[in-house]
């Protein structure tokens, strides 16, 4: 494929960034921050360098390009799914572009710790994602966010506990006909080795994609030679890394992040995005904002690093895309995206396809998304039937344990192992039929646990779905502190951001 140099879309980067760059100074003139070295399994909050705005994230994806063509997509009409720590009120986030969807966490025993994010990792995603303040707009501000929380204040939460959000998902996202979930943004993953075809996490993921919802996973950031997580090591999702924008307004030096994990000949990310030292939102008060002080930008931003943020950035292209053409199927989505990516340094060699095929890393754009998916430019057949994945379905009756890898919760004295989940036994085999039957959930109760309350609440200028005390023989009685727990399989606790 030659992709005609007028029409590159990466050029005329170093005006636009530099105006993005003037954004950046009015969120408070941060000094640069101190530079942290970015380690790639040490469990610290990743940050370093000069600070990349979320106008320059647009940059580097080429949303100044199809600005420029009058075209100016903000994800309306879309829902996107944030399965992630929760996401805190703070300004940007409070005008109803956020509803809550169950807190499946630890936290939500604790109806002062319900929903709200202790931990900072998923309101920074929110930010990037939907973000509309006078600071801050994030990538897809007309999107409906559905913040569905699973990781505690500590940043701890079982791979049971994710699964259930995910089958959740699937079961309720057409619950706001205004703003269906369209897409997905998982930014976890465990160092299970199970094969994808077996593993349980894979298939809750498989299921979404197969329920007409673009699932977006994070790589990891174990470094460029280490293999993808679980469940990005899934075939059918969209595995992204981070791309590192090097701190300049050119895109010539742009490059695939030193951190992230870009799989290995069984699978590799499917491309990279923006996730280098991000300005999003803060969460005074929260763990990271108290263990990572460094990473503040004035007294609402937060720097932020990592597979997690490029997972946001293209979960938020992909509710753009899809408020542009709604017809996509998560199918067409990726065969799109992973065609439509250009090389990261903008040289104009647009000839390599994806890591899949040739071992080239691109970069995630959306400029050329839209230019091919209109027709232009002789592009291949992009048609759903065209675009179906031939990969065989997984199974999802290989092990829970299996799913968790190495990473267990504990109450301080006894680990969460083997098959079961917080609240007894638990049969994949079960759980799998019933996940691809849509029956996982029945009311409030997931596998037959009560989980949560049965329906939606209008709260005073937020939607939430009911929580619930739940029981069970490991849980009642005890003060489940999240510091409590041992270790946590949030990806950036566990593995780094
Ligand atoms: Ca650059």
């Amino acid at each position: 494929m030659v992709r005609t140099p007028a029409l590159l879309a990466r050029t005329g980067a170093a005006v636009l960034a530099a105006a993005a760059l003037l954004g950046a100074a009015a969120l408070g003139s941060p000094a640069a921050p101190a530079h942290a070295a970015v380690t790639s399994s040490s469990g610290k909050w990743l940050w370093e360098g000069t600070g990349v705005t979320v106008a320059n994230v647009k940059d580097g994806v080429s949303m100044p390009s199809l600005n420029r063509r009058n075209v100016y997509p903000t994800g309306k009409g879309v829902g996107i799914a944030l399965i992630d720590t929760g996401v805190a009120p703070v300004p940007g986030l409070t005008s109803g572009n956020v509803a809550y969807g169950p807190d499946l966490s630890l936290d939500s025993q604790d109806p002062a710790k319900r929903y709200t994010d202790g931990f900072g990792h998923g309101t920074h995603l929110a930010g990037i994602i939907s973000a509309k303040s006078s600071g801050l707009t994030g990538m897809a501000p007309g999107a409906k966010l559905f913040s569905i929380k699973v990781g505690a204040s500590s940043g701890a939460v079982d791979v049971s506990q994710v699964m259930a959000a995910i089958d959740w998902t699937v079961a309720h996202k057409n619950d706001d006909p205004a703003n269906p979930i369209r897409v997905m943004v998982l930014a976890y993953g465990t160092d299970g080795v199970q094969p994808a075809d077996v593993d349980p996490l894979a298939f809750a993921v498989e299921n979404a994609w197969r329920a007409g919802i673009t699932v977006v996973v994070s790589g990891g950031n174990n470094g460029n030679s280490a293999k993808l997580l679980n469940p990005a090591t899934d075939k059918y999702v969209i595995a992204v890394g981070a791309m590192d924008q090097n701190g300049t307004t050119t895109w010539s030096d742009d490059h695939v992040a030193s951190f992230t994990s870009v799989g290995d000949s069984t699978r590799k990310i499917d491309f990279i995005a923006p996730g280098r030292s991000l300005i999003s939102l803060r969460v005074p008060g929260s763990y990271i904002d108290v263990n990572y002080p460094g990473a503040r930008v004035g007294t609402s931003y937060f720097l932020g690093s990592g597979s997690s943020q490029a997972a946001a950035v293209t979960g938020a292209v992909v509710a753009d895309l899809l408020e542009l053409f709604p017809s996509m199927t998560p199918d067409q989505m990726k065969k799109l995206l992973i065609y439509a990516a250009v090389h990261p340094d903008g040289s104009g060699d647009y000839t390599k396809t994806s890591v899949n095929t040739n071992g080239a890393i691109e970069l995630l754009d959306i400029w050329w998304s839209y230019y091919f998916f209109s027709g232009n430019g002789s592009p291949p057949d992009f048609s759903a039937a065209k675009s179906v994945q031939s990969i065989p379905k997984g199974t999802g009756k290989g092990l829970l344990e299996g799913a968790r890898g190495t990473v267990h919760i504990s109450d301080g004295t006894t680990q969460l192992t083997g098959e079961a989940d917080l609240f007894g036994p638990f049969s994949t085999s079960d759980w799998a039929t019933a996940s691809a039957a849509k029956t996982a959930w029945v009311g409030g109760s997931w596998m037959g646990h009560p989980l949560t309350g049965t329906g939606w609440e209008a709260g005073t200028g937020t939607t939430a779905w009911a929580g619930r005390a739940w029981s069970g023989r490991a849980w009642s009685g005890n003060t489940w502190s999240g510091r409590a727990w041992s270790s946590s399989s949030w990806q950036s606790v566990a593995t780094g951001w």
